[in-house]
């Protein structure tokens, strides 16, 4: 049924490719359950997941074995089953960086229902989307997060959406339902999820008006986990600190806690990333390796030289989702005693890393190569054509954990891959002659604000909502923190009443986004600079803002 599902939601991977990645040995024949099983087979007692609670240091640690795991997926996998969640079912998971969060997704893994994993910082224009959109049968929240209750949203888009019978709550569930009073007496699931079928939804950053759901297999999630465990070094004596949103691709698979999971190591929540939160705990619970966007690494560096906190375990520091500057890459090492690793992956497959063998030059200067030998690389102009070594362009790949399509989006996909299945990145890249590849830029139409993307097109749509708004544009402002910023350029309407810039952003916050979304910044003008052939031209338009940010030349 679910294959069925498979192939009509998104398009999998062709069969001669599926044989291929089976024969070399990338697609293992694994299930997310399984591996769960087995890991608390060989290792019952072993610790898998360390909560230190909302506030680290104090009382509610929780430390639960792989055997304790395996046991809660079991018993929620009944209660949910009990719910009349079924095979294929799209769950939307807004889930901190708790235990809870392990033990839902591993008991919907178990069922073959699919996690949508949304992130914290999500509201209700993006909720009421993954739940309209996917048909969501149920919505699993925490009570109150960074002093938002998701309760009251949750009842909100329960209303609207036919579909979402359940909303299960990591704490006081008020009018629905207590996570912690699901769970039954275990049942054997025979239809459990094949390798082949798909695992999850991830979110794409996006360039479009909503963002996309990526459809991930078993099989093509998994080698990408121990794909990235042989290469940051990840094995069972490893302890991996999650110090981002644990739903995001990166500290989920990058290898993250999934990858952790898999090499039956330790998984660390950090409830918040930052320096006083995560030192501490990197001390307390002996981590060794952990992975964080660029403007957290200046921080952690910055952070570190003061610190009394004994951070000498810390053997491996990813860093990606963002362009990492060279200067900033050079501070790793000396500031926080542990290696550098930078990080080039997307939620859609392709994931580069610099090798913790390669040259130190090379690992401050690129963003690393793929994982696998398998994933395919082509550096093109703009129609397509492959660059000669060396060149400047756009990449596109196709791979062993590539997508390829998003889930029901035939539209999008026809622009999105090309005709022989290449995943178009968006970003521009230049590859070294030892297959490193550099960011150069990004040929799409995106923001990326320190790792979170901001889809310039989403935040239009809502800017036009407002009566006064003629005409909106959104483009990128360098900032020295985050990279980027969000600039709004907006036309007011002829003859409308004179609008403030905060105006803008309150409008924009109280249609229900997700804050990183609100622009930084607003600039009011008469009329948008053209291209050649009359669209409206970005390019300008992030000139002339970066050009009244800089510093006076003299
Ligand atoms: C990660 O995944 P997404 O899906 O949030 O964003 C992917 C995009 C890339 O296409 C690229 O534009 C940008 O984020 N990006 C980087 C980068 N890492 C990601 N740009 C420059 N330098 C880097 N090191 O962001 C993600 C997924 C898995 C691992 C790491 C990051």
């Amino acid at each position: 049924m679910s294959q069925h599902t498979t192939t009509q939601d998104a398009p999998g991977y062709p069969a001669e490719y599926a044989e291929r990645y089976r024969a070399a040995g990338y697609w293992r024949g694994e299930t997310f359950g399984q591996m769960l099983r087995d890991r608390a087979a060989a290792h019952p007692d072993r610790t898998a997941i360390v909560d230190p609670g909302p506030e680290p240091g104090g009382e509610g640690r929780r430390a639960w074995t792989y055997g304790e795991l395996d046991a809660r997926a079991d018993r929620l996998a009944a209660g949910f089953l009990e719910h009349g969640i079924t095979k294929g079912d799209r769950v939307v998971l807004q889930l901190p960086n708790t235990a809870e969060f392990f033990e839902v997704v591993f008991a919907l893994f178990r069922i073959g229902a699919l996690p949508v994993f949304a992130l914290p910082a999500h509201r209700e224009s993006e909720i009421r989307h993954f739940c309209a959109f996917t048909e969501a049968v149920a919505y699993v929240i925490p009570d109150v997060e960074a002093g938002f209750d998701h309760r009251a949203l949750a009842s909100k888009i329960r209303a609207e959406v036919d579909t979402l019978r359940h909303v299960f709550v990591v704490g006081d569930p008020g009018e629905h339902t207590a996570l912690r009073d699901v769970a039954r007496e275990p049942v054997e699931i025979t239809d459990g999820p094949r390798p082949d079928d798909l695992a999850f939804l991830q979110l794409s950053g996006g360039s479009t008006g909503v963002p996309k759901l990526i459809p991930r297999t078993h099989d093509d999630y998994i080698y990408s986990l121990w794909g990235s465990n042989e290469l940051c070094a990840v094995d069972e004596h490893s302890v991996y600190l999650c110090a981002l949103p644990a739903a995001h691709n990166f500290p989920l698979s990058s290898p993250g806690t999934l990858g952790a999971l898999y090499a039956g190591a330790r998984v660390v929540l950090a409830p918040r990333p930052s320096p006083d939160v995560a030192f501490p705990l990197i001390e307390r619970e002996g981590v060794t390796i952990t992975g964080l966007v660029p403007p957290l690494a200046l921080v952690w560096t910055e952070a570190a030289a003061a610190t009394p906190h004994d951070l000498s375990t810390l053997d491996v520091l990813l860093v990606g989702g963002a362009k990492f500057s060279e200067e900033a890459a050079r501070r790793v090492t000396p500031a926080l005693g542990c290696r550098l690793q930078q990080v080039f992956g997307m939620a859609e497959g392709l994931v580069n890393y610099t090798r913790l063998d390669d040259p130190y030059e090379t690992v401050v200067t690129t963003q690393g190569r793929p994982i696998s030998p398998d994933d395919e690389i082509r550096v093109v102009d703009d129609e397509d054509n492959d660059l000669p070594a060396g060149g400047t362009g756009h990449l596109l790949t196709r791979g062993p954990y590539t997508i390829r399509g998003y889930w029901r989006a035939p539209e999008h996909n026809a622009t999105a891959f090309t005709a022989d299945g290449f995943y178009r990145t968006g970003d521009i890249v230049r590859r070294t002659e030892t297959g490193h590849l550099v960011v150069e830029g990004r040929a799409k139409d995106q923001i990326n604000r320190g790792g979170e993307k901001v889809a310039a097109e989403e935040i239009e749509n809502h800017i036009l909502a407002h009566p006064s708004v003629h005409d909106a544009a959104v483009v990128s402002m360098p900032d020295d923190y985050l990279g980027e910023r969000t600039c709004a350029y907006v036309v007011l309407r002829e003859g409308a009443d004179p609008v403030k810039s905060l105006a803008i952003k309150k409008f924009v916050r109280e249609r229900g986004l997700a804050s990183y979304k609100v622009p930084d910044r607003v600039e009011f003008v008469e009329e948008f600079p053209q291209t050649g052939i009359g669209k409206v031209s970005k390019k300008d338009l992030r000139a002339a803002i970066a050009a009244r940010l800089a510093p006076a030349q003299h």
